[in-house]
């Protein structure tokens, strides 16, 4: 696509902020415990896209009804991975329409006999829109790609002698619509002259490539029929003791009790408690610092939480156990504050993004990337522009790494997309986010969206409905959305609590002048904060540049160029950072791919590491940076020790 006073939150989240969800039950993070066993469908699926003119053959031959391979060829796949890079078949490339999955499991006999064992399918996600048939049966309706969605199964796998062997069928089309988010268009090529009949192309308004299908983890678990549904942590700091607020939901028994109890990382009992909802005292608590910030970031307490319930088949007893890091979060004027000390962004803008695999998640590919993270000295990545995988986020709360958890309200460029049917649908992804995140000490703000057209009348109402829904849902945490909007034309800026700026001087505009970029850099600040008074963080700026492209004086798309630009782009966030300027987001941390135009070069190239995490010169500029913003930032004792470790 290329380019076209100060608020405080309560220390203390209120205790039943949780009911603002219009949704229907919890969206646990499916753990193994005494009580829940998993079973991954992780590996070979059997595969076929639906070239059909219509795209229905499908559906008129209800290919869910038998084994896929009795209704024609199957190709593997494998789960999870975007379908478009896997096969040889150009056509798969940028299909759009419906593709089928399909596999075949065997149950352990207990989770098909033991009526008091509940099994659930959940789907980690699929892009974009997706029906589930289990042995045949319509089970379960999806939309939106990038969040999880499960159905009890339990009624159809408990049915009798042959129950343990399992079909389950998923159909996935990637069509994106004016309404879905991130919203697409698909156009018709009428002309015979140049097209087949029936020609269609689908666009999109953003920058990267739609990739789909099964892009993380399926997976059965199972649980007592009568289980902990879902549990919202929020905490805060009373002077040194931390407070964990907690409000549990339970499903399946109204005859039950709770027993809840918190420990630390040596699974030592710090605090215990009882019932749906209640706050526990942790004295001397140890609080979940930012990476960098403190000699032990990231400590993670256990929230474990025992229920016992009384069904119509006897007792049950379930056990959760979930992670939780004692920390607050503040908004001034001109400060972000993490535990009350002002907290400095100095990240990156990732893609879930990758060779062969796409968009599907990795552990491999995860792991490299938070060493790398580290390695740069980054405390923080905005989850541009859509919902990590759930282990992306863990691993966050793991290492410190702050997060900005942006939905996919990307693409919102046309003023038909800021109708009433998108904003419903746009209030349910954030509660579908705010459902699945909410918990994770890491997740520091929610993004609403990525630069939609904030300049409209119809964009204003629009973001600020959206923000006040999010708002409600979660009062504990900021919330803004990613603007390129001009300051004074912007409609949405008056509902975010941080500004967070895009710009691209000299490359998109003033292409190649990177003399003019401290100029027009300070005005951009300038000017947003002598409107608003809020801190700011410069949430995308870089180049492009192709790994290997050298020339000096720097011109466009060399590693010179990109690392002259960020280096001018340094020079202001340097002035600004102590006054009222917040953070740094480079975009991007990687290379990643895009659709096909003549503005992109097998995709955007602006990573500071390659598509393969191999560092461009920027990379190197970018770690002595963080490195050294590290040092000025803090004086705590701790500092030198930190430092050597990562050295
Ligand atoms: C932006 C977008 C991002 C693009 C980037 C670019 O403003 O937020 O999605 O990839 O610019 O490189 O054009």
């Amino acid at each position: 696509m290329a380019r076209r006073t100060a608020v405080a939150w309560a220390a203390l989240g209120p205790l039943l902020w949780g009911c603002a969800l219009a949704l229907q039950g919890g969206m646990l993070y499916p753990r193994e415990s005494p009580s829940r066993q998993r079973k991954e469908l992780d590996g070979l699926w059997s595969f076929r896209a639906d070239f059909s003119h219509n795209r229905r053959r499908g559906f008129e031959e209800q290919w869910y009804r038998r084994p896929l391979r009795e209704s024609g060829p199957t190709l593997d796949m494998p789960v999870p991975s975007s379908f478009n890079d896997i096969s040889q078949d150009w056509r798969l490339w940028d299909f759009v329409g419906w593709v089928w999955y399909e596999r075949e499991v065997i149950l352990p006999e207990r989770w098909t006999q033991d009526l008091s064992t509940r099994v659930v399918l959940r789907i980690g996600s699929a892009h974009a829109y997706a029906i589930v048939w289990v042995n045949g049966v319509d089970t379960l309706e999806h939309e939106g790609g990038y969040l999880p969605f499960e159905a009890d199964i339990s009624n159809l796998v408990q049915v009798g002698p042959l129950s343990s062997q399992l079909r389950i069928t998923i159909a996935i089309n990637n069509t994106l619509t004016p309404t879905t988010l991130p919203p697409g268009t698909i156009q018709y090529l009428t002309d015979t002259s140049k097209y087949p009949k029936g020609y269609f192309v689908q666009n999109v308004y953003f920058d990267f490539f739609n990739y789909a299908g099964l892009q993380r983890s399926v997976l059965l678990y199972t649980t007592p029929t009568a289980c902990i549904d879902d549990i919202t942590v929020t905490t805060g700091v009373e002077h040194d003791s931390g407070l964990v607020n907690y409000q549990i939901s339970v499903k399946g028994s109204n005859l039950f009790e709770l027993e809840v109890r918190l420990l630390d990382a040596e699974n030592k009992l710090m605090a215990n408690g009882t019932g749906t909802q209640g706050q526990l005292k942790v004295p001397g608590a140890r609080l979940w610092w930012p990476y960098l910030m403190h000699e032990r970031p990231a400590y993670l307490y256990s929230l474990e939480v025992r229920l016992t319930a009384q069904t119509s088949l006897g007792p049950v007893s379930d056990f959760y156990t979930l992670p939780v890091g004692i920390r607050t979060v503040n908004v001034t004027k001109s400060q972000f504050l993490i535990n009350g000390k002002p907290f400095y962004f100095h990240g990156v803008n990732k893609h879930e993004d990758a060779d062969i695999r796409g968009k599907g998640f990795d552990w491999p590919l995860l792991v490299k990337d938070f060493n790398l993270l580290r390695w740069l000295g980054a405390n923080a990545f905005r989850t541009s522009h859509y919902p990590y995988a759930e282990e992306v986020l863990q691993m966050c709360d793991r290492y410190g790494i702050v997060v900005i958890d942006e939905c996919p309200g990307v693409g919102l460029e046309l003023p038909q997309f800021f109708n009433n049917v998108s904003l419903q649908n746009h209030m349910r992804v954030m509660e579908e986010v705010v459902r699945r995140d909410k918990n994770h000490p890491a997740v520091v703000m929610w993004s609403v969206a990525n630069e939609p057209a904030s300049h409209l009348e119809s964009a204003g109402y629009y973001l600020k409905m959206v923000i006040a829904h999010t708002k409600a849902l979660d009062p504990s945490r900021p919330v803004t959305f990613v603007t390129r909007s001009n300051y004074a034309a912007d409609k949405g800026a008056p509902y975010v609590d941080v500004i967070c700026v895009n710009s691209y001087y000299s490359w998109y505009n003033d292409f190649g002048h990177l003399e003019l970029i401290q100029r027009q850099l300070t005005t951009q600040f300038e000017n947003w904060y002598k409107t608003y008074q809020k801190p700011i963080i410069q949430s995308e700026y870089g180049a492009e540049a192709i790994v290997g492209f050298h020339q000096d004086p720097p011109l466009m798309f060399t590693e010179e160029y990109q690392k002259s630009l960020l280096e001018q782009y340094h020079v202001v966030l340097d002035q600004k950072r102590r006054k009222y300027v917040v953070g740094e987001l480079i975009w991007n941390f990687a290379d990643f791919m895009t659709e096909q135009s003549p503005t992109r070069v097998l995709g955007n190239k602006k990573g500071v590491f390659t598509r393969q995490r191999q560092p461009k010169s920027a990379a190197f500029l970018l770690r002595e940076r963080y490195w050294k913003i590290l040092t000025c930032n803090i004086n705590s004792p701790e500092t030198p020790n930190m430092i050597k470790g990562h050295e």
